[in-house]
């Protein structure tokens, strides 16, 4: 079993490493990361950086599985069509595909969760290995809610990693074609127009849906100097 695992989420690819290394020790991988990443900062011995969309072939004549752990690089259908990919995705599918999916969650009052499935020529699309749903409190924030997804991925992939080098898993088909939401929808939340009416659950989903630490997203412009405000919210649930 030749497998090679892409990642540009370094907390995530370094997971995925313990628990491979744990669970199958006789098993090796090859670690990569996309043009989005410097190979660097992974700390991952031998990592190497590869241009997916130009380089995939090299993938598809060295390796026989591949896991996307939060690769931001878009699979070619050739590669996903002769080789066996598996996406470790953090939203629940087919409620939740693409890009920031808590965000679109707590903004449209969606279901969110982690999936892991394999991967078709669409987006967050195919076949669905495993998934677990996390309820959404009213004082999650993105980052709160995203902190969970990621202990949900992790907690699914140690459930299943065996079945899946091992292809002993099942899959089931999503439901429905369910919802997509790309990197220009999220974009499309950040500018608050101060003159536009709303409720105050609407407004308070909107802001704590962009607070996600340090994160400068949500703003508006301050109508003298024209320079964005950034704004984010503080939530604190009282103790019983
Ligand atoms: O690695 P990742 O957690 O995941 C993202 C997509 O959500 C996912 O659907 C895709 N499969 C994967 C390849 O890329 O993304 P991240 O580490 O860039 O961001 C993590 C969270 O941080 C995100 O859910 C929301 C928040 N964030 C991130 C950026 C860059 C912001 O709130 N503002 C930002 O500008």
């Amino acid at each position: 079993m030749k497998i090679a695992v892409v990642s540009d989420n370094i907390y995530m690819a370094h997971a995925f490493k313990n628990i491979l290394e744990n669970q199958m020790p006789h098993v090796s991988a090859h670690y990569f990361c996309s043009i989005f990443s410097n190979p660097e900062e992974f700390k991952i011995q031998n990592v190497q950086s590869i241009d997916i969309k130009k380089y995939y072939t090299n993938l598809i004549e060295n390796f026989n599985l591949i896991f996307s752990i939060h690769c931001k690089q878009i699979f070619p259908k050739e590669l996903v069509e002769r080789v066996r990919c598996i996406n470790v995705h953090p939203g629940y599918n087919p409620i939740n595909r693409g890009w920031y999916p808590q965000v679109f969650s707590i903004i449209n009052n969606l279901e969110t969760g982690a999936t892991i499935h394999e991967m078709d020529a669409e987006l967050d699309h195919g076949n669905i290995i495993a998934r677990k749903k996390i309820a959404i409190k009213s004082w999650d924030t993105s980052l709160s809610l995203y902190n969970k997804i990621v202990e949900t991925e992790l907690e699914l992939l140690e459930k299943h990693i065996i079945s899946i080098v091992e292809k002993t898993y099942t899959t089931i088909t999503p439901e429905s074609e369910g919802n997509v939401y790309l990197k220009k929808d999220f974009n499309a939340l950040l500018h608050i127009d101060l003159q536009k009416k709303a409720s105050y659950k609407q407004v308070i989903n909107h802001l704590r849906a962009l607070t996600h630490g340090e994160f400068k997203n949500a703003y508006f412009v301050d109508s003298e100097t024209n320079k964005k405000v950034f704004v984010k919210v503080i939530l604190e649930v009282e103790h019983e």
